[in-house]
């Protein structure tokens, strides 16, 4: 498989999904159609399948205008109300890019209907990829508008964290560097934070992105992937690795990041 990283507006990435063998793409969370069909031409690949993360105007907003431009795209999501949808799926739900198979996750929390889409090659050594949307940032995890810290820990710990560790994570925004200023607030002597910020803010320099990581290096530096670590219990002033995620993306709403 190929992932071809398109950013989109000021920090959201949209992600073209190939399938070398068929040359079938998908695209994830295509807010701007016409960059979409620009890579689409640009790799001479068959568009069939969007896969929406969730209904927010910066993920699905463009939907509707991408069906008009390019009839017949299977429209995938988890939840009613995004745009143009064609195909509603659940937790687990199975389909299909090409010779890829795709797993349908739901997380809900950000936003109820949230899902993940976790996509692995049969019969092959490659490393799946997982689309995280804004439920895993690297680094970082997405607001609690319509969900729970319990929901949270399940979405990150249970079902992410159990995918096999070398999969590649694509997530919904570039927030790298200042998901990494708050984790270093969290565990100012945890070294592989400090690593993987000099390498972020050198990537950023260069004007590259930060993705993907992988669900291996999220357990060494993302602080909501590690909260049943003693030091980000302690930082957080809770022993339960449920109410130290509640409580560290309570402080991080309202984290003031630092210049440098
Ligand atoms: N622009 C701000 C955050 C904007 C924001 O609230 N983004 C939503 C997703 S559209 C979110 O869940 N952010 C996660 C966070 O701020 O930790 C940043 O650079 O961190
Ligand atoms: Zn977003």
């Amino acid at each position: 498989m190929k992932v071809e990283i398109l950013p989109a507006l000021t920090d959201n990435y949209m992600y073209l999904l190939i399938d070398q063998d068929t040359r079938e793409a998908a695209i994830v969370d295509p807010v701007q159609p016409q960059k979409v069909l620009d890579a689409v031409k640009k790799h001479g690949v068959k568009l069939t399948t969007v896969l929406t993360t969730h209904h927010h105007w910066d993920h699905a907003g463009g939907n509707e205008k991408l069906v008009k431009m390019e009839p017949g795209l299977r429209v995938y999501g988890g939840d009613g109300r995004v745009g143009a949808l064609t195909q509603k799926v659940s937790h687990l739900t199975a389909l299909k890019v090409g010779s890829l198979s795709v797993k349908c996750l739901s997380t809900p929390c950000h936003t109820s209907g949230h899902i993940c889409y976790y996509v692995t090659k049969p019969n092959s050594s490659e490393p799946p990829a997982v689309f995280t949307g804004d439920t895993l940032f690297v680094a970082g995890c997405g607001k609690f508008f319509e969900g729970t810290p319990e929901e949270m820990y399940k979405a990150l710990i249970e079902i992410l964290g159990s995918l096999d560790p070398k999969t590649r994570v694509y997530c919904g925004h570039e927030y790298t560097i200042n998901n990494l200023k708050f984790a270093r607030h969290v565990e100012p002597s945890n070294p592989s934070i400090q690593e993987k910020l000099a390498w972020a803010k050198a990537q950023y320099d260069s004007g590259e992105p930060t993705i993907p990581s992988t669900i291996a290096e999220e357990f060494t530096y993302n602080p909501f992937m590690r909260v049943r670590e003693k030091s980000v219990q302690e930082h957080a002033g809770e022993s339960d690795p449920v109410r130290a995620m509640g409580a560290i993306r309570k402080e991080k709403d309202n984290f003031r990041v630092p210049k440098d």
